[in-house]
C-alpha cells in the first residue's frame, strides 16, 4: 500500500510538472488502468470486472439553474430528484489494441426512443488531446429504441456521426436503468487522437444525459470537483493518464468514488 501511495505520488507530481495543456482543468487527476484480463463485453458490467469508476449523482454534480457548458449542452441539474433519478458510474480501461468503455447507470424513467445521442438517455465522455481539439462520444444504450448507438464528433478528424454500433453492447432494465460496455479499438477513427499508451495524459470529462419524461426533461449528473463554480474548464474538466498498472484483481464495484477521479482502481487526491 505505501508502495502504491508513494507510486501515485511521484505520479501526480509529474503530472503537475508536465501539466501544459490549455483548459483550466479543475485539477482532477484520474488514471486509467491497463486492462490485464479483456473485460467481456455483453453489456453486463460485472462486479470487479472494470474496477472503480468514477460516480456520478447530485451530490457530486454541479448546482444550480440550467447553463449552458460550452459544448452545446445545458445541464440542469436543479431538476435532478435523486440517485434514483439519474446516478451512475463510468468505467475506462485500456489495453494496446482497446479502449474500453463503460457505464451502469440507475435511471427510474428510460427514454430512448430518439434517434440521436443526446436526445436519449445517454453517458457523455470526452477527451482532448491538447486541451483543444475534443473528443466526443454520446453513448446510448439504444438509438430508436432498438441497438446501441452513439453521435461522436472527433475534432482531430473531422469525423462526425451518429448511428448504431456493434462496439457498444447493453442492458436496458426499465424503470430502473441501463449499463452498457464498448471496446473501441484503438486505430478506430471514432476515438483518433486519444492514443492510449502508458504515461499519456490527455483532459477529460464525463456526464450523464438523463432523458425523462417523454424526452421534456433534460437534466445532467455532471462530475465535478468544483460543484460550485461554472467555469467549464474548472469545473468540468480533468486529466487521464493511461498507466502501466493492470487491473489484475477482482475488486467490487464501489458507488463511493465520488470525488476521487479513479478508473479502474482507486486513485490520487
Ligand atoms: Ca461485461
Ligand atoms: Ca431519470
Ligand atoms: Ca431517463
Amino acid at each position: 500500500m505505501v508502495k502504491r501511495i508513494m507510486y501515485l505520488l511521484v505520479l501526480s507530481l509529474c503530472l503537475v510538472l508536465s501539466a501544459s495543456l490549455a483548459f483550466s482543468y479543475s485539477g482532477a487527476k484520474a488514471t486509467a488502468l491497463k486492462a490485464a484480463a479483456v473485460p467481456t463485453i455483453d453489456g453486463k458490467v460485472s462486479d470487479g470486472e472494470w474496477g472503480d469508476g468514477i460516480y456520478l449523482s447530485k451530490a457530486v454534480c454541479l448546482k444550480g439553474q440550467a447553463k449552458y457548458n460550452g459544448f452545446g449542452n445545458v445541464y440542469q441539474p436543479d431538476m435532478i430528484k435523486d440517485e434514483n433519478d439519474i446516478s451512475g458510474t463510468i468505467y475506462c480501461l485500456w489495453d494496446e489494441k482497446n479502449l474500453y468503455l463503460a457505464g451502469k447507470i440507475t435511471d427510474d424513467d428510460i427514454y430512448l426512443e430518439k434517434g440521436s445521442g443526446w436526445d436519449n438517455d445517454c453517458n457523455e465522455i470526452r477527451f482532448s488531446p491538447d486541451g483543444k481539439a475534443v473528443i466526443g462520444l454520446w453513448i446510448t444504450p439504444k438509438l430508436l429504441n432498438k441497438n446501441p448507438g452513439w453521435y461522436h464528433k472527433n475534432d482531430t478528424n473531422a469525423f462526425e456521426s451518429t448511428e448504431e454500433s456493434t462496439l457498444i453492447k447493453s442492458t436496458v432494465t426499465a424503470a430502473k436503468g441501463y449499463e452498457w460496455e464498448a471496446a473501441i479499438p484503438i486505430a478506430d477513427k471514432t476515438i483518433a487522437g486519444v492514443n492510449p499508451a502508458a504515461g499519456r495524459t490527455v483532459g477529460y470529462t464525463v456526464s450523464i444525459g438523463d432523458q425523462d419524461k417523454g424526452g421534456a426533461e433534460y437534466s445532467m449528473p455532471c462530475w465535478s470537483l468544483n460543484p460550485d463554480k461554472w467555469d467549464w474548464g474548472i469545473a468540468f474538466w480533468g486529466e487521464v493518464t493511461f498507466s502501466a498498472v493492470t487491473l489484475s484483481k477482482p475488486s467490487a464495484v464501489s458507488p463511493n468514488a465520488k470525488l476521487t477521479s479513479s478508473w479502474g482502481d482507486i486513485k490520487t487526491r
